[in-house]
């Protein structure tokens, strides 16, 4: 099949990496845009744009007829949805195929079968891959509080009261005792149906401090399924990926032989077709579980590109239009050296990870050996408050994890976001934790951690202090060496000004210190 040209689903950096797998292929792109995204980057990089809506999500992202007419009114063949919004959406994989316009991913009945988490646990199990024990058949409404804890029971407790629809650890609510489960069934499924429109639960047993390992899958249309070598997502942040890595430190060859065969079993065993990732839960014994199965690209696919060498946006592109996967197995079963990724937020990790839009002043995206952004911010841009506030991926690869840590550290010093706050404080400090150097971390490690500082802060310098040094200083040269501004900061910012006296550096660290000293 031919495609020419390729409409992108989505915004910020997937809209972005995609567009460049396109115009790496020669094939034309057609971004679609809310109100509030009318000037950003991947509209200014694609061929064309195509206004769609509304700034928020419900209004035009999430809007299958006004995407569709977009792909009509421009002539995309395909669609690319990236990840979220309609990434994972049945009726939008089936909208477009019914448009004759090719979606960009597994069949419509592939993301129904796995939207389904009890559905995709038979699958696993159908293909003689280990799943937590747990309950076979969905529990819809009907099924009596009674029978439940019956079978809570006979799995063993702690259990998990899992969404049937959910996934991401939405509508998710852990039991210890019997007496805890009806209350914990009737406020996962009143979450689970407010979310999902599909309050059916199910019961797992809870493993205890699981590892979260996730194997990255190719599938084309002539049979062929394969693996790549396994990521390490363990740290999570209420649910969200917030470090992700591969290889796993802690998965060995003959485990990750194991586990990239089941994750392809799983695959193979449904006919799946183009990217998508098998969930393990690793327990503390080194035995592995499935947990489900993500229909889409990820974030974090740029850490498998990196060990493997393969593009698998690109991939995902050619698969659509009908092409063998003729990638040596091997080429994507042993890793080549290691790769880390933060996730880089418009968020304040002072302010419990509070978002934080608004402006983006000035940006200093790193590079150099081993290092690659994918990002979509520029100086200037404004960060919306409606989308996810990620500004970019800071990924490092280095020829071993000390190599890629060291690259890591050195590209989260180069880093400089104005205007906004940013996780990068929360990496600078992260990449120095002895668990996180040790890699003995697992997926409570994080959200455990963080209690345990109690809010302390991460930043050692308010990025405010360096503005009004600098306008101090000013003030000071005017005024004959006199800081007037001296009083109005803070005992804290004039120790981390202080703290910064150190000969030979750049113009801020002479202004921050001629102003404050007066
Ligand atoms: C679990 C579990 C322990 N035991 N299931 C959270 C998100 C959803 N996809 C599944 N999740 C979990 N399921 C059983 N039977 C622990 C988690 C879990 C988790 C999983 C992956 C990554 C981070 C996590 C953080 C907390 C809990």
């Amino acid at each position: 099949m031919i495609l020419r040209k390729i409409l992108i689903a989505n915004r910020g950096e997937i809209a972005v990496r995609v567009i460049r797998a396109c115009r790496d292929m020669g094939l034309a792109t057609v971004a679609v845009y809310s109100e509030c995204d009318r000037a950003a980057r991947h509209v200014r990089m694609a061929d064309e744009a195509i206004a769609i809506g509304p700034s928020p999500p419900r209004e035009s992202y999430l809007r299958i007829d006004r995407i569709l007419d977009a792909a009509r009114a421009s002539g995309a063949d395909a669609i690319h949805p990236g990840y979220g919004f309609l990434s994972e959406n049945e009726d939008f994989a089936a909208a477009c195929r019914d448009a004759g316009i090719t979606f960009i991913g597994p069949t419509a009945e592939a993301i129904t079968l796995m939207g389904s988490k009890t559905a995709a646990r038979r699958a696993a199990m159908a293909a003689g891959v280990p799943v937590v024990p747990g309950t076979e058949e969905p529990l819809a409404a009907d099924v009596p509080d009674a029978l439940i804890v019956e079978r809570a029971r006979q799995i063993g407790f702690p259990v998990m009261v899992k969404a049937v629809a959910g996934g991401g650890g939405k509508g998710m609510r852990v039991v210890s005792s019997p007496a805890d489960l009806p209350s914990a069934i009737r406020a996962a499924r009143s979450e689970a149906g407010a979310a999902f429109g599909d309050s059916t639960i199910y019961l797992e047993r809870r493993l205890e401090r699981p590892r979260h390992i996730e194997v990255q899958l190719l599938a084309d249309h002539h049979g062929t399924v394969l693996a790549c070598v396994e990521r390490e997502c363990s740290i999570q942040r209420r649910h969200q990926k917030v470090i992700e890595e591969t290889p796993s430190p802690v998965v060995s060859p003959e485990q990750r032989a194991r586990l990239t065969t089941a994750a392809a079993a799983v695959a193979a065993s449904v006919g799946y077709t183009n990217a998508g990732t098998v969930e393990f839960l690793l327990d503390e014994q080194g035995r592995f579980y499935f947990l489900e199965v993500n229909t889409r690209i990820q974030v974090e696919h740029p850490v498998t590109e990196m060990i493997t060498g393969v593009d698998l946006v690109t991939w995902q592109i050619r698969i659509a239009r009908g092409e063998r996967l003729d990638v040596p197995a091997d080429q994507l079963l042993v890793p080549r050296g290691h790769a880390i990724e933060c996730r880089v937020y418009a968020e304040d990790p002072d302010a419990g990870f509070l978002p934080s839009p608004g402006r983006i002043t000035s940006l200093r995206i790193p590079s150099g050996p081993g290092i690659r952004d994918d990002g979509w911010a520029e100086t200037g841009t404004d960060v919306p408050v409606f989308y996810d506030p990620l500004i970019s991926k800071l990924i490092a690869w280095g020829a071993d994890r000390p190599q890629a840590i060291a690259r890591m550290r050195r590209a989260l010093m180069e880093y400089e976001v104005r205007g906004i706050r940013t996780s990068l404080p929360f990496f600078q400090w992260m990449l120095r934790q002895p668990s996180f150097v040790s890699a003995e971390f697992h997926t409570e490690f994080l959200d455990e951690l963080l209690q345990r500082r109690a809010g302390e802060g991460f930043s050692d310098i308010d990025p405010s202090v360096e503005e009004v040094a600098a306008i101090a200083a000013c003030i000071a040269d005017v005024e004959g060496g006199e800081g007037t501004l001296k009083p109005v900061l803070s005992a804290s910012a004039r120790v981390a000004a202080d703290s910064s006296d150190r000969p030979g550096r750049s113009w801020k660290d002479r202004a921050r210190l001629e102003g404050l000293r007066g």
